[in-house]
């Protein structure tokens, strides 16, 4: 029989070897799992284990990451009321020397009445958090300490596009041009509202100013069609020389349909923008992440579906599978994304950007709060493909 004394000094013994066993861990294979498939029958789980991923463990997979984050300094709340938000970045990008990202900002009077109460919105009372709202912007040296800018499209007159309020924007570099796609609401969010178009603004230099192209470009689909009630998050890219702009469609509430993913492809920003004949190309999904990775484009699959809190890989940027499943993903990010716009045929993949803790303290008031993210979703520049692809 061991003394307590001999049990506790046990006891601490193991508990101070732990984090080295954990760090070898992650060297040294396990011994009972091999990396190859062993030759012999396995279960149907282990099967898979083998089947179904790149790696038998998900550290080894590389579009495996954890994420950790940081709150980042430069904007205010007014005391986190509900009358000041910021959600839904871009992308970040860098020019003129500094990082550049934009959002829905959303500075009312009063805080949301919320979305099951819509029907006592009007000009100045927003239903949701992201009613009665423009897209503003903010740069930063370091991407922690941000300074804002003020506005970058407003709220056109009634009735043109987005005239009730301009949200959730992504940006595209294309000839040296600057794109800004969002959602265009003529209606507050939780009547109809939601069942918005996308619209572009654009602009010669990321300080603007934008002009609205007045149009929508990517329409709703037909009546019966997996995205006749919305296109949301517009999220373009370059690939192929050609603007491949992902989106989520949902179906307002309707149980009977989840959140899925599209692609529509254009030659010109303005379009016409040709919807995939495949779509829906992620079934799962809320806001709409994805980069240029290896020859193909990989994607944060984060809340709602089947295959929520994945990251996937398309080849050819349309046939996704699983390629790991992580936990604690950036809500609606928007990553930096180094060869976004430069027609890469092999991407390197992102190690941080912005994302939205929505809401941040609870639903009343609803405040929804920007913070950074990093992970470690890049090839390494040793990498012999990378090398001979130029990097
Ligand atoms: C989000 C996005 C879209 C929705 C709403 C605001 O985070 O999916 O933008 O419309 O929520």
């Amino acid at each position: 029989m061991k003394s307590k004394k001999q049990t506790i000094a046990l006891v601490v013994l193991i508990a101070l070897s732990l984090p080295a066993a954990v760090a070898q861990d992650t060297e040294a294979f396990p011994f009972w799992l091999p990396k190859e498939k062993p030759d012999r029958e396995l279960s149907a789980a282990m099967n898979r284990n083998y089947e179904a991923y790149d790696a038998p463990r998900p550290e080894d997979n590389e579009l495996y990451t954890q994420f950790r984050y940081t709150e980042l300094k430069g904007f205010d709340y007014n005391n986190y009321d509900g009358t000041i938000t910021r959600r839904d970045p871009s992308k970040v990008i860098y020019e003129n020397g500094k990082y550049y990202v934009w959002y829905t900002y959303r500075n009312t009077k009063v805080k949301p009445v919320g979305l099951r109460r819509a029907a006592e919105a009007n000009d100045t009372i927003p239903s949701s958090d992201w009613d009665l709202s423009e897209i503003w912007y903010a740069t930063s040296e370091d991407g922690f300490t941000w300074e804002e800018q003020g506005v970058a499209v407003p709220r056109p007159p009634k009735p043109e596009v987005g005239w009730r309020s301009v949200t959730t924007t992504d940006i595209l570099k294309w000839k040296g041009k600057y794109y800004l796609y969002y959602q265009g609401f003529m209606e507050a969010s939780g009547l109809r509202g939601d069942d918005c178009p996308v619209a572009v603004s654009y602009a010669d230099s990321p300080d603007g100013p934008w002009t609205a192209h007045g149009e929508i470009v990517i329409p709703n689909g037909a009546p019966g069609e997996w995205d006749q009630y919305s296109i949301h998050d517009p999220y373009p890219i370059v690939r192929d020389g050609k603007i491949y702009l992902y989106y989520k469609s949902d179906a307002d509430g309707d149980p009977r349909l989840v959140r899925m993913q599209g692609l529509a492809i254009a030659e010109d920003p303005l379009g016409p923008f040709t919807k995939h004949p495949l779509n829906p190309v992620i079934n799962s999904g809320h806001e709409t992440t994805l980069f240029p990775f290896r020859e193909g484009v990989a994607a944060l699959v984060i809340k709602d579906g089947n295959e929520h809190f994945t990251i996937q890989y398309a080849p050819d940027g349309v046939n996704f599978e699983i390629a790991a499943i992580t936990e604690l993903m950036p809500i609606a990010a928007g990553p930096y994304v180094p060869d976004a716009f430069t027609n890469t045929d092999y991407g390197k993949g992102i190690t941080w950007g912005l994302s939205h803790l929505a809401p941040a303290f609870g639903w009343d008031p609803l405040v929804s709060i920007l913070m950074r993210f990093d992970c470690d979703l890049s090839l390494e520049v040793d990498d012999p493909e990378m090398k001979a692809h130029g990097y």
